[in-house]
């Protein structure tokens, strides 16, 4: 008989108690009392209060320190500041009970997250790299943040390029895990890369949670921008012209041609050659100097019809600069040697006599003034002015 006094007594004080306390409701008819409380709030703040019955005093039947329990008013207050995010579980399930006569009273205490955490990449620099043929919309991974707060207070898929991209050439896209686990973030490109221009971006990425205010959290991508070989070398001149003695001896160095490439490593190492055909002239293929390769050279010969005529030896020859990336690229430019005439040679003096079967000249001794005993002809291969051809002599007695 007197256990059914005392849950008719028990029974009595849970529906009296609900709507009593601030924060507290009864639970679908099973007795239990439901507070809740933000965390992070200081030492002492009310969390609710349990119906109480007069010269009734009431405590935790457990050992909790983050409540204290009023014994008579029935007060509960928080006992030191509550990190709901180094808590195993969020919810209190805490049993108080009464004395004279002892009932219990079942409470449940949840603890309200607060917006205490800022979303936090595991790295704060990460290194990724593209290359610079990458096409378009060519995408790497990047890790996700996260935030130790819950529902809207926990990081969303709100990420953003905040500085570094003022160029617009990488873009953020997120991609939701259907299985409901952490989305995938990835960092794309959204045109054409050139390492040429630009080999390193250093970009500062937000991740944003919910909270009102949101919180944000960063993370630095170093960028490195990966070389192809796009460029061949170029030389310093389209053409270059040099003069040179025609007398000079083999290995004579004629002139220095440079070639650079705009390209990093193997890609931009460049090496000089001439054509096969070439048998006159030789490049040395790391430094581009150019040097004869026969004891006497031989140039095309050109002549300009004027007032005198004006005649040149030019030889003209392609250089090619080859760097060693894959494919291999090709520069060329074209050098003109222009061959300065040097005295060499003795004039050639030849004498023709009449009749042409003649071996000397003979003249009649009636022969008039201004006869032609004999032509003479002189020849200079050397350039510059030549003698003219012939030279009519007068009589013997006059040139004796
Ligand atoms: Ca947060
Ligand atoms: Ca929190
Ligand atoms: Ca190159
Ligand atoms: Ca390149």
């Amino acid at each position: 008989m007197s256990s059914w006094i005392i849950f008719l007594l028990l029974q009595s004080l849970l529906i009296n108690a609900e709507g009593q306390g601030p924060g507290g409701r009864n639970f679908g008819g099973a007795g239990r009392l439901e507070f809740e409380v933000s965390e992070e709030l200081p030492t002492g703040s009310y969390v609710g209060k349990i119906p109480t019955r007069p010269k009734f005093t009431y405590r935790f039947n457990d050992n909790v320190e983050e409540f204290v329990l009023h014994p008579t008013t029935g007060e509960i207050h928080t006992g030191k500041i509550i990190d709901r995010e180094s808590l195993q579980s969020d919810t209190f399930d805490l049993v108080i009970l009464s004395s004279h006569p002892t009932y219990p009273v079942e409470v449940r205490i949840k603890i309200l997250d607060t917006n205490d955490h800022s979303p936090s990449f595991p790295d704060p620099i990460v290194r990724v790299t593209f290359s610079e043929s990458s096409t378009p919309g060519t995408r790497v991974f990047l890790d996700t943040a996260e935030d130790s707060d819950t529902g809207s207070n926990s990081v969303s898929d709100n990420y953003r390029i905040v500085d570094g991209n003022e160029a617009g050439h990488f873009r953020l896209s997120v991609n939701t895990n259907p299985s409901g686990d952490s989305s995938f973030l990835f960092l794309e490109t959204t045109g054409v890369l050139d390492r040429e221009t630009n080999s390193e971006y250093l970009l500062n990425i937000s991740a944003s949670d919910d909270g009102k205010p949101p919180r944000l959290g960063f993370v630095t991508v170093e960028v490195s921008i990966l070389d192809t070989n796009d460029n061949p070398p170029i030389f310093d001149h389209s053409d270059y012209v040099v003069s040179l003695n025609e007398t000079v001896p083999m290995g004579t160095p004629v002139l220095q041609v440079t070639a650079t490439d705009n390209d990093e490593g193997e890609n931009s190492k460049v090496t000089y050659y001439l054509a096969e055909t070439e048998t006159q002239f030789i490049v040395d293929p790391e430094t581009g100097i150019i040097s004869t390769l026969t004891p006497s050279l031989s140039c095309q010969q050109t002549c300009l019809q004027g007032v005198q005529k004006m005649c040149s030896k030019s030889c003209v020859f392609t250089v090619f600069a080859r760097d060693h990336g894959i494919p291999r690229q090709d520069g060329r430019t074209y050098v003109t040697v222009n061959l300065l005439d040097a005295n060499d040679h003795d004039p050639v003096i030849k004498f023709r006599y009449f009749p042409d079967t003649a071996s000397t000249a003979t003249v009649d001794e009636n022969a008039l003034n201004g006869s032609v005993v004999a032509a003479i002809s002189v020849f200079d291969p050397d350039e510059g002015k030549q003698p003219e051809i012939f030279k009519y002599i007068p009589f013997l007695s006059e040139i004796l």
